[in-house]
């Protein structure tokens, strides 16, 4: 494989695709070595393939607002690979939705959804629709158009859809609610990240952030590190820096920031339960906004336009979109004497900044490795729907744990460097790649 001429040729054939051309150069430059000794996935063509979606689903999704107006908005689903299961990953709604941003997510989930040892295939979906200032009404409307277009292309056995940015308990229970209604269909399979009584799995709205903090601290003890009285710096407030925040708490680090659009909540004396709470609230509202949270906790402070990485911390866990800490906020956390930094958003860090802080020779692992505890317990979810039963939250959270440390040692096994220390951002791509392409070479040209 020659990353270059490969990279060339994808710019040729999707110009301006930055954040898929980003997530595909990371993924190639960590895999060429090891690709280069097995000449029968060069044989084979597995880069090629692999890197192209197997199809993109792309439809008008038209919706009456509470003024009465009509709205058009475009709505995507990318199957991107099913080589090890059905497709699986989750659906996008923010205004900058794309097909460059789906396709850099899609990719990812492949690699990703191998880590966990279940299995998925990796798809991606979503639409432009802005939830933000959105009536309740008016996102049900928007679900149920969504999935008018939807849903013949999924299904429990084919491409099984979840959360992601902008899409939470509630608008899955919409789309859930309408596929039945179409597919006339009523196992409880195609969607995950389901509500509770009706075929949901425990844990599974904490597990991104429950995982993600597993996984930390497996990090950690290898590194002889601890997590105990660690000062954390957290971006965002949505779904995962809660489940993040939530779980840092517990196991005994400080909470000191969390972050919205609007800039950064400095939290010195960490979370407690009714301030970790109140970020649910905080997401329900709609409004996109962290600042109500100093207004509500005295011993908080707001400062607009900042980023979390303003907050001298010891572990910094990014966890609200992709590209969201570069090469200079690195350098900034670098200067305050940050040490470790995990991405619990996918792909979290530019590659200036993954740069810096493996030159620093900090701990840093990858969004695909980190946060694949949220899918792993989505495949956790289909295959409780799949048996008809509920595990209990401690079965689901034993598992997620396992699950966790063994993506851990896949990790280091695959990304230990020479000199000791653990790459994981290549240990991530190779073990996720040497599943999906053996998978694909086994089951022959199609
Ligand atoms: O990025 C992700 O892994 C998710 N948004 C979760 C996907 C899923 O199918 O649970």
């Amino acid at each position: 494989m020659n990353v270059k001429s490969i990279m060339a040729d994808l710019e040729r054939k999707h110009p301006g695709e930055n954040e898929y051309l980003q997530a595909v150069r990371e993924v190639l430059e960590s895999i060429e070595g090891t690709y280069n000794e097995h000449p029968e996935f060069e044989k084979a063509k597995i880069v090629e393939r692999m890197v192209e979606p197997d199809r993109i689903f792309t439809f008008r999704v038209t919706w009456v607002d509470d003024n009465g107006e009509i709205q058009t908005n475009l709505g995507y689903r990318i199957q991107f690979n099913s080589a090890i299961g059905p497709y699986k990953g989750g659906i996008r709604f923010h205004k900058a939705v794309n097909p460059s941003m789906l396709k850099f997510l899609g990719f990812e989930q492949t690699f990703k959804n191998a880590l966990t040892t279940l299995p998925m295939g990796g798809a991606k979906g979503g639409s432009d629709f802005d939830p933000v200032g959105k009536s309740d009404a008016e996102i049900m409307r928007f679900c149920q158009a969504f999935m008018l277009e939807l849903w013949n292309n999924i299904g429990p056995d084919t491409d099984v859809p979840a959360g992601d940015v902008g899409v939470g308990g509630r608008e899955i229970g919409y789309m859930y609610g309408m596929y039945k209604k179409l597919a006339r269909e009523y196992n409880t399979g195609v969607l995950t990240g389901k509500g509770m009584t009706w075929g949901g799995s425990l844990i599974r709205p904490e597990a991104t952030g429950f995982g993600a903090l597993y996984f930390v601290e497996h990090m950690l003890a290898k590194a002889g590190r601890s997590l105990k009285g660690a000062t954390v710096a957290i971006s965002g407030f949505g779904n995962v820096a809660w489940g993040a925040a939530t779980k840092a708490t517990e196991l005994g680090a400080r909470v000191i920031a969390i972050s919205g659009p609007d800039g950064v909540i400095y939290n010195p004396n960490g979370m407690t339960k009714e301030k970790i709470d109140f970020m649910l609230e905080l997401r329900a509202s709609n409004r996109n906004i962290v600042a109500p949270f100093a207004e509500r906790f005295p011993d908080a402070t707001f400062t607009p336009g900042k980023k979390a990485w303003s907050v001298k911390c010891d572990i910094a866990l990014p966890c609200a979109f992709q590209n969201e800490l570069n090469g200079d906020d690195a350098k900034e956390l670098l200067a305050n004497g940050t040490w470790c930094a995990a991405e619990v958003s996918n792909m979290g860090c530019t590659p200036e900044a993954i740069a810096e802080f493996q030159q620093a020779g900090i701990l840093f692992a990858p969004g695909k490795a980190v946060n694949a505890g949220g899918v792993a317990t989505s495949g956790l979810e289909m295959t409780q729907n799949a048996m008809h039963i509920s595990w209990s939250a401690a079965e689901v959270d034993e598992k997620l744990h396992y699950i966790m440390q063994n993506i851990h040692e896949q990790c280091v096994k695959y990304g230990t460097q020479p000199d000791g220390y653990v790459n994981y951002v290549k240990g991530a791509n190779i073990a996720g790649f040497m599943k999906v392409a053996q998978a694909m070479l086994e089951q022959g040209v199609i």
